[in-house]
């Protein structure tokens, strides 16, 4: 990401660059966890649970701001909370203040919900005795590490954000590398994989033996670097619409041929809206191609002709081939030819030679 530069990363280490006279940080955690994800259903794209509800920005800012009117009324002081929103390492304050600790899978886990936490944070210049960071760390697990579809994650607590699956889907504006797309699943906005595995974040939501086994088998098939996605043979389920509930997920055809006053009313409160139309539009071609069912095939022929976005129609050659590849529909070599004497744009006419035969 080009906006973690030296300086910002200097900037964000420092308090009173935001507040000249700080003496303290306030750390919060705001728990996020909403149940256990549905079962998939056929043509859906998965949304990482972070963004179920409405915009966490929003939810946890309004809260600090009542925070910080109290503490000005009460106590006085000047105070600047921050939720994401400044230059801050989230993170970093967090494990100081024994929030949680710094996990594998670079998130932090508290000790009673795990790392389904959103952070913020008041910096302030109350004086404030602090508190101690937590003696923890994950020990021997490493199953964040080896579950992670795309090998992000190191075992030394570190990320290559240009390989993880958040980053591709949310916050990448370019063509999604090749390599990373069969990988992505049904990911269609941001991941939630190395903390779906993760012990300390899942055992206290284990409420039944039948949940406690279900989570083993789907760890299970993430170590093994399988992809517990099953794809239903069935076209079940499928032209939902625009999604009410988005634990469910999002009706990927839906989403592939949606439209900027769709994204506005559907995603209104969401922090979806950090991706652009086009980027959702891309990464539901994706999907797709990786669980998409022999329904795929004609909405994807539709996006490759008409979409008026070339990172779009690149994607959509690259999963009619895919849809190929998986043996769900023969490749539609004609409306690829058809596409190709009519395109101009030189990446996307890259995209539809590579799947084309010879
Ligand atoms: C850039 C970013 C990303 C990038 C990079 C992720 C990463 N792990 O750094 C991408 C796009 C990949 C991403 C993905 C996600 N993100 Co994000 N992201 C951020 C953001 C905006 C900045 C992080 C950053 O790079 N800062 C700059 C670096 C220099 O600072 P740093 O990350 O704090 O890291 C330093 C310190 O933590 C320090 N450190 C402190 N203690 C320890 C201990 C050890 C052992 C080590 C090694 C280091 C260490 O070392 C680091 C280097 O100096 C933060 C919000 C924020 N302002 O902090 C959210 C944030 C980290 N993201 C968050 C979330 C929820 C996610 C996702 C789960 C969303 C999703 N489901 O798709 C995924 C998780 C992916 C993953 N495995 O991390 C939450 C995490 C909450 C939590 N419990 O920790 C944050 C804090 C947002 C928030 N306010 O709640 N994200
Ligand atoms: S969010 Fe997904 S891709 Fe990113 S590090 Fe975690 S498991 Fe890997
Ligand atoms: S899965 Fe294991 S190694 Fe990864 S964050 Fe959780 S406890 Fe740590």
């Amino acid at each position: 990401m080009r906006w973690i530069t030296q300086q910002h990363a200097a900037r964000s280490a420092d308090p009173s660059s935001v507040l000249p006279d700080a003496k303290s940080v306030i750390c919060v955690g705001m728990r996020y966890w909403d149940g256990l994800r549905p079962t998939d259903t056929a043509n859906t794209g998965r949304i990482a649970r972070y963004s179920w509800g409405r915009d966490y920005h929003a939810v946890l800012g309004k809260r600090l701001e009542e925070f910080t009117r109290k503490l000005v009324e009460e106590v006085g002081g000047s105070h600047k909370w921050y939720v994401d929103t400044g230059p801050l390492m989230d993170k970093a304050l967090a494990s100081r203040a024994g929030l949680g600790w710094y996990g594998k899978n670079t998130n932090i886990l508290s000790t009673e919900f795990g790392s389904w936490i959103l952070l913020g944070e008041i910096v302030t210049t109350l004086e404030i005795e602090a508190d101690r960071p937590l003696q923890r760390d994950c020990g021997g697990c490493r199953l964040c590490v080896v579950a992670c579809p795309t090998g992000a994650l190191g075992p030394d607590y570190s990320i290559d954000s240009r390989k993880c699956i958040s980053y591709l889907t949310i916050e990448h504006r370019e063509p999604i590398p090749v390599e990373y797309r069969p990988l992505i699943g049904s990911w269609v906005f941001g991941c939630d994989i190395c903390q779906d595995v993760c012990p300390p974040s899942m055992e206290p939501h284990l409420k039944s033996s039948r949940d406690r086994h279900a989570w083993a088998a789907e760890v299970k098939s993430y170590v093994k670097g399988g992809d517990p996605i099953s794809t239903p043979s069935s076209d079940a389920h499928v032209g939902s619409g625009a999604p009410t509930d988005l634990r469910s997920g999002v009706d990927l055809v839906w989403l592939l041929r949606m439209t900027h006053e769709e994204y506005l009313k559907t995603f209104r409160d969401s922090s979806i809206r950090r991706a652009k139309p086009w980027m959702l539009r891309r990464n539901a071609a994706v999907c797709l191609g990786n669980v998409g069912t022999r329904m795929a095939d004609e909405p994807l022929i539709q996006a490759l002709e008409e979409d008026e976005e070339p990172v779009v129609r690149g994607h959509a050659a690259w999963s009619l081939g895919r849809l190929a590849n998986r043996k769900v529909t023969p490749l539609p070599v004609a409306a690829l030819v058809s596409a190709l004497s009519k395109e101009r744009d030189p990446l996307v006419r890259e995209e539809i030679r590579a799947v084309l035969p010879g």
